[in-house]
């Protein structure tokens, strides 16, 4: 049988979501890390697989796909006889989208390496401009999703199942501690993020349990 292949790196977000995802799904699969800190997702290798230059990339027997989000709803499709990321009701699958958007497209992005990369070397940004600039990023879209999660409150982010929102959540609150941004003013995600890391899909995706850990 084809061999399915995680390129990831152990801290990165968005490799994290992928591994959720396919443990959420029982899928096995392969890591292939990829060093950030190195350069290799800009090596000429990486480069020809994902013109990207970024984490992660999923080969699932030759197919190839890049975006953590695309990813997720591909396993999904592709393999739908097991748990589902997406909640077939329109309203609960639009909730669930909106959550992890909420943060693939709006939070993460500006804690991104290369953006941090950018500030430092156009703008001068030293190492405390660049740490308060992510935490600044993480707390205006958990603001928002505070009260978003307040507004509809259930066992996880968008229901009580676990669902695409929570592939995004988790590795969002494990940024924020990394980055030392205080939770206190997030109870509901504070909450929900416990709750998903009981959950082995989730424990067994955490990135001090990834072999590339260091
Ligand atoms: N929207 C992309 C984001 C991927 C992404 O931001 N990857 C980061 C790690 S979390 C990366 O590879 N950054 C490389 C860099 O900044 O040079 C996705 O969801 O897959």
């Amino acid at each position: 049988m084809a061999e399915r292949v995680l390129y990831g790196y152990f801290r990165s977000s968005a490799a994290y979501r992928v591994r959720i995802a396919l443990n959420l799904k029982g899928l096995a699969y392969r890591q292939r890390p990829v060093n950030l800190l190195k350069g290799e997702q800009k090596s000429a290798e990486y480069l020809a697989l994902n013109p990207h230059g970024m984490v992660p990339l999923l080969d699932d027997g030759g197919v190839k796909i890049v975006q953590s989000l695309a990813i997720c709803e591909y396993l999904d499709d592709a393999y739908p006889d097991t748990a589902r990321l997406l909640p077939s009701d329109p309203v609960a699958r639009a909730r669930a989208r909106s959550i992890a958007l909420a943060i693939a497209a709006d939070i993460h992005p500006l804690q991104n390496p290369r953006v941090g990369k950018h500030l430092q070397a156009e703008f001068g940004v030293g190492e405390d401009g660049k740490t308060e600039w992510i935490r600044h990023w993480i707390r205006t879209g958990f603001d928002a999703l505070e009260q978003q999660l307040a507004a509809s409150p259930a066992r996880y982010a968008a229901g009580d199942e676990p669902t695409l929102a929570d592939v995004c959540l988790l590795p969002q609150v494990f940024s924020a501690r990394r980055f030392a941004v205080d939770l206190a003013p997030y109870p509901h995600i504070v909450r929900i993020a416990e709750a998903l890391d009981a959950l082995p899909a989730f424990a067994d995706a955490h990135p001090a349990k990834q072999p590339d850990a260091v």
